[in-house]
């Protein structure tokens, strides 16, 4: 039915959406993590496996220094292939403060909106194959920051889950609608005029979502209402990504620490 609904409203829509939708296949790659919490409520070091687009990596967790009454939502994450390596800390309540070094100067000028207009405390340091193209990198950044959205966030007790934004920038006008609901999805309706900007690919924007929807297990929907200029497109779409994470994350005092869904489980 959920397949149906999906399709009916793809058919309905002016603009084109490509819908993206598979479960997160938990043992595709190999990939083996070693993981300890930073949350004070997910203390306890697993060992597991997680998918990934590369054949092999090696991700560490890292316990953070901060602390506070209840939990912290702060996460590092250091991820490592053949590829790229990656190294993200996160903390969902911080105020925005951002060091953002991928070698990719377009993809630095977007994590710095995911922060600014998320209220995130973020830093991410990536080398990679950028010699052959962008592609590599960018993909490991969205992989490496979904990860540390979900460890930051734990079991998501008590955030308010969903989030929307409808962000302008200039012409552009971009609408976001997200839910923290554990299940992987993305439906992508940016058209974007030219391949490039600067010395960016404008193939990779997809990428980076689809990489944090399956790392971040989240579910969202990216609809572009107006827009001419691919700068303003793209970044339009970043800042409202950064809003609705923002409101999507915060925590809603009325649920009063419990998981916000009816099966209890996120
Ligand atoms: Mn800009």
């Amino acid at each position: 039915m959920g397949a149906l609904m999906c399709f009916s409203f793809v058919c309905c829509e002016s603009r084109k959406i490509e819908v993206l939708s598979h479960r997160f296949a938990l043992v595709e790659a190999g990939l083996t993590i070693r993981t300890a919490m930073v949350s004070s409520t997910h203390s306890v070091s697993t060992s597991s496996t997680v998918s990934a687009s590369s054949s092999s990596a090696e991700t560490t967790h890292q316990p953070s220094s901060q602390t506070s009454e209840n939990s912290s939502r702060v996460a590092s994450v250091s991820r490592t292939t053949k590829e790229t390596d990656v190294q993200v800390t996160l903390n969902v309540d911080g105020t925005g403060k951002c060091t953002a070094d991928t070698g990719i100067p377009f993809l630095d000028h977007m994590l710095h909106q995911i922060s600014s207009h998320g209220l995130f405390d973020l830093e991410v340091r990536a080398t990679g194959d950028i010699e052959i193209d962008d592609h590599h990198t960018n993909e490991d950044v969205g992989i490496t920051l979904g990860m540390a959205l979900k460890e930051a966030l734990g079991d998501r007790k008590g955030i308010t889950r969903f989030g929307h934004f409808v962000a302008p920038l200039d012409e552009a006008l971009v609408q976001i609608s997200l839910d923290f609901s554990g299940r992987p999805h993305l439906s992508y309706g940016l058209e974007i005029p030219t391949q490039r900007v600067g010395t960016y690919d404008t193939q990779l924007v997809r990428e980076f979502f689809v990489a944090i929807v399956n790392h971040a297990q989240m579910t969202l929907h990216v609809r572009q209402l107006d827009g001419i200029n691919s700068h303003h497109i793209i970044e339009a779409t970043f800042k409202a990504f950064a809003r609705a994470m923002r409101m999507a994350t915060e925590v809603d005092a009325r649920r009063a620490g419990t998981i916000p869904s009816s099966k209890g489980i996120l």
